[in-house]
């Protein structure tokens, strides 16, 4: 039991049913040394909503009624239902200050990780999502054939001039390839300025679409110091008759990914959402938040596309793990799963395209496609096109030539001996899963 002037206790209540419009969220959760559960749980739901470590003179009945609510709880897992109330209309960032913010450095909390949180519809309907997500796929590249959206980022990831960065571009649209992305550390550095970079890819995208008749784009990172400077470059893409921005989500923030959302529906754009830090707070199994409930809040904010992993490439995350937040960004009424996902029903936000990559070539296609149990999502091939022994061009033409494959039942065997590219491909890499 705590000290005589704490009331962590009152917001711990199991026979709280939580309201229709009430959010849930889901902690796992590790009590400091000689702290009670019930203690720290309380903490959690005091802290993430009115309380704080005494009682107050200042306290009312109506903002007592406020109070966050421990429901359901277990040695390490606590559910914790917090009154609409609490949070203000369309803000991630003032609901991130809430159920993840203060509670993370508590001394009573050895570790703590926000699993998940059902989103009532009272709440999203203050965001309007993707504007196209995967809608994309058929909307901006008018896709028939295969529906997967291939992108490349140059290697090596910076260095490379706006010159050789375009002429690159141009030689993965012609090998086949729908996009050149910017790697996440790529901005506006002295060896490749931002707007020289939009104007050469622009040239060379209008020359590749002229040439094959087909949609081409640019994931074009818009990362910045300052928001004024995300949107001038955001409209400087627009100028140039870019349809997508790149935006770093977690090193930038969520006002900015809200910000460059606001933005990108006024000009008709889509968002390729890079999710470069997220290891530093999802990796913990018992500490942090996970990516699911990362790429729930970008889901929510209105990026269109989500590096979700591979399962099968040189990052972590597993398959299950994988097609858990594949589920999330594409699912309309998204199911529990015991301990590690809470229900979740979208209603009009939209879905959002998914990409796998990280470590990926030709060799992994087949294996990737199996992960996600579909071939309607973006990849991103970055060493495994431009490691290709006979360069960029034969390594996009290599990575098509597996997609083609896979959609004709092919094995990569078979397919080897009708692709010279793709063989060359496998020749170097095989099937390997590099780390
Ligand atoms: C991949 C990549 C991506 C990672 C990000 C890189 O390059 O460009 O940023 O995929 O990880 O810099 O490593 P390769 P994730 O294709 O050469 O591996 O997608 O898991 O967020
Ligand atoms: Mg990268």
């Amino acid at each position: 039991m705590g000290m005589s002037f704490e009331w962590y206790r009152d917001f711990v209540d199991t026979s709280y049913k939580p309201k229709q419009d009430d959010l849930v969220v889901l902690f796992r959760f590790r009590p400091a040394e000689g702290m009670e559960v019930e203690d720290v749980i309380g903490r959690i739901a005091s802290e993430s909503s009115i309380g704080t470590w005494t009682t107050l003179t200042t306290l009312d009945e109506r903002i007592y009624s406020m109070r966050a609510r421990a429901f359901w709880y277990t040695e390490e897992h606590v559910k914790v239902a917090y009154p609409l109330v609490l949070w203000e209309p369309g803000s991630i960032p003032q609901l991130l200050s809430g159920i993840a913010g203060n509670i993370y450095g508590m001394r009573a909390v050895e570790r703590l990780k926000l699993i998940d949180a059902t989103l009532p519809r009272e709440y999203i309907k203050h965001f309007r999502g993707p504007n196209y997500g995967k809608d994309a796929i058929k909307k901006i590249f008018k896709k028939k054939g295969p529906l997967t959206v291939t992108a490349s980022v140059p290697k090596p990831k910076i260095g490379m001039t706006a010159e050789q960065h375009a002429k690159i571009a141009y030689e993965i649209y012609t090998g086949g390839f729908d996009v050149i992305k910017d790697d996440e550390n790529l901005t506006d550095q002295s060896f490749n300025r931002f707007e020289e970079r939009v104007r050469l890819v622009a040239r060379a995208r209008d020359r590749a679409e002229e040439e094959t008749g087909e949609v081409k784009d640019a994931f074009i990172n818009v990362t910045s110091p300052t928001l004024r400077e995300m949107e001038r470059r955001i409209e400087l893409l627009h100028d140039y008759g870019f349809r997508y921005l790149m935006l770093d989500i977690l090193t930038t923030g969520w006002s900015a990914l809200q910000t460059a959302a606001e933005l990108a529906r006024e000009l008709d754009m889509a968002i390729h959402a890079h999710r470069a830090m997220h290891a530093a707070i999802d990796r913990l199994p018992d500490h942090g938040m996970t990516m699911l409930f990362i790429a729930k809040l970008a889901r929510l904010a209105g990026a269109d596309n989500l590096h979700i992993g591979t399962g099968v490439g040189k990052m972590e995350g597993k398959k299950e793990e994988v097609r858990m937040i594949y589920e999330e960004i594409t699912g309309e009424k998204v199911e529990e799963v015991p301990l590690k996902r809470l229900p979740q029903d979208w209603g009009h936000i939209k879905p959002m395209l998914p990409v796998a990559s990280g470590g990926l070539h030709p060799g992994l296609i087949p294996a990737l496609f199996e992960v996600y149990g579909t071939t309607e999502i973006c990849i991103q091939v970055g060493g495994g096109v431009h490691g290709h022994p006979d360069g960029s061009h034969a390594g996009a033409k290599a990575v098509v030539q597996a997609i083609h494959a896979y959609m004709d039942g092919l094995t990569l065997e078979e397919a080897a001996g009708k692709y010279p590219e793709l063989r060359k491909a496998l020749e170097k890499w095989g099937t390997v899963s590099p780390r």
